[in-house]
């Protein structure tokens, strides 16, 4: 069963947040979790990885076909990640609206009080990364935490 509140919105959804190479170098992971837990998020898990390039070409599949693709591989192995599972009634989208829009030169003028616009440099070195859909997250949870279940489901560990 999928937990619903009156609104219609999932409880306890999750998503996969990224805190990216630029993100760890520039010393935001303070910053940012501070966004994370006063926003409400529970931070469910947390590790930190260094991704090879195989990883980092198969977590970024759908863009294998973009001209910025290598480009981006390279820069999303130049230095270690924060993988996050946050948990929070709609996760993914509440996540997304808190990163702002991919290009952080544009959110550093359309939302100025967003992640991406605190740290994030371009349309491409941008800081944070945030599932776009539940399918997204659901992909993108098991990538990273193999053990954590994501369907509505509550299952026997995963909550207290
Ligand atoms: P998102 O991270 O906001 O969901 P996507 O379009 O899924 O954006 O792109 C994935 C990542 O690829 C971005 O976060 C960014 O690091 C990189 N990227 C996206 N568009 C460009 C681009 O036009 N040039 C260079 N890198 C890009």
């Amino acid at each position: 069963p999928c937990w619903s509140s009156s609104n219609g919105s999932i409880r306890n959804e999750k998503t996969l947040a990224m805190i990216k190479p630029d993100g760890l170098f520039g010393n935001y992971t303070v910053r940012i979790k501070n966004v994370i837990l006063e926003s409400g998020f529970i931070i469910f898990k947390e590790k930190v990885v260094q991704l090879d390039e195989d990883s980092a070409a198969s977590f970024y599949a759908e863009h294998s076909t973009r001209s910025f693709f290598s480009s981006l591989v390279k820069y999303m192995t130049s230095g270690p990640v924060l993988v996050m599972v946050l948990e929070k009634e709609n996760a993914v989208a509440d996540w997304r609206t808190l990163i702002g829009p991919t290009d952080a030169r544009k959110a550093k003028i359309s939302h100025p009080h967003s992640i991406r616009a605190l740290c994030g440099l371009d349309s491409e070195k941008n800081c944070v990364h945030g599932s776009d859909s539940t399918q997204s997250a659901e992909r993108e949870i098991s990538f990273f935490f193999k053990e954590v279940s994501t369907g509505g489901v509550v299952t026997e560990h995963d909550e207290l």
